[in-house]
Formats: structure tokens, sequence, C-alpha cells
């Protein structure tokens, strides 16, 4: 039986992988980090799978990583684990370069020191492209991070290349562009409007408040990005690869969809933009290039656009209309 180790396994890829591997016959090893209430809601569904163990730990507890890999001694380790939401970054940006950079590091050091043939993935971001310098981004397009957390994403980046050729670990970097689900985090774009307009539509609020409408990305579903990641350790050679659906929408595109699948006529009559969600420094446009994906992986998204509304928006209503 082939064992994982997951960071993150509490948030929405994390919960994602750990049913995707556990169906694989995996044991699967989760980090979860001490809270004063448990936030399992993401993996309650699981938890009583005689398969899937949790391991307390820190992303800034360098002691807490290489202990449990030393006690797992996994054959494959997901880095996925990260103060992961953009807007945050600026009003925590040393916590934020803490977790999501140096975390990455501290992650490296424990594979170094408690198990070096294992396979290790580090989850980058298309937000390390920021002001993009080609259409559509690859893996040789050059990085111009636009928020510390894109800084903090392209430092686990290369540090991540760079004990692959410093210490020969087999370790990749997936750059995976915005990719989501019914489970992600109610702070990002797709979720606060699918959320929103539920409960505009059962009458449980009046307006959706947003930011900038009209900045594009490149969205896939979450369920199936983690194959991906899954597919990058089981090849020979370790290499990065980008991961994207090579379609782009515009914010405006995702809730003007969001209205139609709710039955809401006019979408201006919902929305109101608000000052407070614009950013610092926006990422205008993210459309990314995943050939090289398809060609060695094998990888293709099978969620469309459309779809992926839909499947927001249905959950959002089934679960709302249980506050009614
Ligand atoms: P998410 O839902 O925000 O989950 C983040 C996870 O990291 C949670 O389990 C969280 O634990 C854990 N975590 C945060 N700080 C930690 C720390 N100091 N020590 C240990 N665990 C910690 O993020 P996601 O959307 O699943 O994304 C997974 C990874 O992919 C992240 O690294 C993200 O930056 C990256 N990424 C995401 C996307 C995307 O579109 N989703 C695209 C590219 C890259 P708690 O539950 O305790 O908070
Ligand atoms: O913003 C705009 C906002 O927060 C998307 C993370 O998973 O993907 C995610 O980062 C866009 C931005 O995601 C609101 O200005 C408008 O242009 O959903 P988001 P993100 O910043 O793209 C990348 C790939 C990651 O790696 C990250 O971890 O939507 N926008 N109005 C808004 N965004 C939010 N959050 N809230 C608004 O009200």
């Amino acid at each position: 039986m082939k064992k994982a180790f997951i960071t993150g396994i509490t948030g929405q890829d994390g919960s994602y992988l750990a049913e995707f591997l556990l169906d694989k016959g995996y044991e699967v090893h989760g980090l979860t980090r001490r809270t004063s209430t448990q936030n399992f809601n993401r993996i309650d569904h699981i938890i009583d799978n005689p398969n899937l163990h949790l391991v307390s730990g820190d992303l800034i507890d360098q002691h807490s990583l290489t202990q449990a890999l030393r006690d797992i001694k996994p054959d494959e380790v997901y880095n996925l684990a990260a103060q992961s939401f953009v807007q945050t970054s600026w009003e925590q940006p040393v916590l934020t370069g803490e977790f999501t950079a140096i975390g990455v590091t501290r992650m490296l050091e424990a594979v170094k020191l408690a198990c070096p043939e294992t396979k290790f993935y580090q989850a980058s971001s298309s937000e390390m492209f920021g002001k993009v310098q080609e259409v559509p981004q690859n893996e040789k397009t050059p990085f111009y991070p636009r928020s510390p957390y894109g800084v903090a994403k392209v430092y686990g980046h290369w540090i991540t290349v760079n004990y692959r050729e410093s210490f020969n670990i087999f370790a990749v970097s997936g750059l995976l562009f915005n990719h989501e689900s019914p489970r992600r985090g109610l702070e990002f774009v797709t979720r606060k409007i699918s959320h929103g307009i539920a409960r505009v539509k059962l009458g449980l609020q009046d307006k959706v408040y947003l930011g900038n409408l009209d900045s594009k990305r490149d969205w896939g579903f979450a369920g199936d990005y983690v194959e991906a990641m899954w597919l990058m350790l089981q090849q020979d050679k370790p290499e990065d690869f980008v991961i994207a659906t090579g379609q782009t929408h515009s914010v405006k595109d995702f809730l003007v969809k969001a209205c139609e699948v709710a039955g809401i006529d006019n979408w201006q009559k919902v929305v109101e933009v608000d000052p407070q969600y614009m950013r610092p420094a926006e990422v205008d446009l993210l459309i990314g290039d995943a050939s090289k994906a398809k060609k060695k992986l094998g990888w293709e998204p099978k969620t469309s656009f459309d779809e992926l509304v839909k499947m927001m928006v249905e959950a959002d209503l089934a679960e709302q209309s249980k506050n009614k």
C-alpha cells in the first residue's frame, strides 16, 4: 500500500486529493493544525476511513514536519498548505511569507532529512504570472507577481526547483490556474457569487457586494486538478507543469451565468460594486496553456466553465434552502 502525506488536507484541494488517493488504495496521512474548534467539515465524509490518518503540525514548526515524515516515511508528499487568499496577503504579508514561502523550505528540509527518496509536489500558482508577460502562459513564461501571495509562491516555486537540482530530490511544482468547487472558501469570488446568488434567489439577502468585475481568470474544477497533481508524481522524471483549461472568463461572466442558473433575470439589480474589495494591484488576465500536461501526462480538464458554475450554484441553492 502506497503512503501519501498531504499538508492542507482540510482545505479545498486537500479534501479532493485525499478522496482521490483513498480511492486509488493509498494510505493517506494529513497534516492538521491545532485550532480551538475543529474545522474538518471538508473531510467529515472520509474521516472514518481506516486508511486516513491525521497528524498534528504546522508549516511554521519545523520539528513537527520533520517528525511527521520520520514517523510516516511516505512515498509521496503533497504540499498544499498555504495562506492562500490573495487579498489577505496585503494585510498579513509577513505571515504569508512565513507559511506560503518559507513553509516550502521547511517541508523540503523535512523531506531531505527524513525521507529523501520521497516524491514531493509543490502547489505553485498562476498568480506567479501576475502582470502577464505573454498570452497564454506556459511553463516558460517569466513570472511577474502582483501581491505578497504571488511573491511568496515564486519563492516556493524556485526553492522546489533548487532542492531538485541541489539534492536530487524528486520535487515538482504544479503551476495551477484557478480551480473552484462547492468546497471553495466563501471569500473567493466564485464561491462568494454562487453562495450570494443562491441566498438572493431564496430571499435570504438582497444583494452581493463585489470588487473588480472585469478581471479575467482561467477557472477549472478542483476535482479535475488533483488528478494532475498525482500524475506529476507518477512520472519517471521530475518536471513542472501548467494546469489550466485554456479558456478565460471575467468575474462578470461568472456572475451573469450564476444568475442564469439560479433563475434571476436582471443581474444588475442584485449586484453592487464595493471599493473595499478592489485590490492594491490587480491581476487582470490569466489564461493557461496546458499543452505540455496534455502531451506528457495525458491530462485534460473534464468540467467546462458552464458546468462548474451550475455545479456551484446548485450546491449552494440546496445548502441554503435548509436556512429558509
Ligand atoms: P485552501 O482551501 O485555502 O486550504 C489551505 C490549507 O492550508 C488548509 O488546509 C489550511 O488549514 C492549511 N494551512 C494554512 N496555513 C497552514 C499552516 N501554517 N500550517 C499547516 N497548514 C496550514 O487552499 P486550496 O484552494 O485548497 O489551495 C491549495 C494550495 O494550492 C494552496 O497552497 C494554494 O495557495 C495553492 N493554489 C490554489 C489554487 C486554487 O485556485 N485553489 C490555484 C493555485 C495554487 P486550515 O484548514 O487549518 O486553515
Ligand atoms: O479573485 C476579483 C479579484 O480571490 C479572483 C487563489 O486560490 O487563485 C486564487 O486567487 C478575481 C480577482 O482568486 C471580488 O479582484 C472581484 O481579480 O477568487 P479570487 P485569486 O485572487 O485569483 C489563484 C490561482 C491562487 O493561487 C490563490 O490561492 O476576482 N474580485 N470581486 C473579487 N475577489 C474576491 N475574493 N472577492 C470579491 O468580492
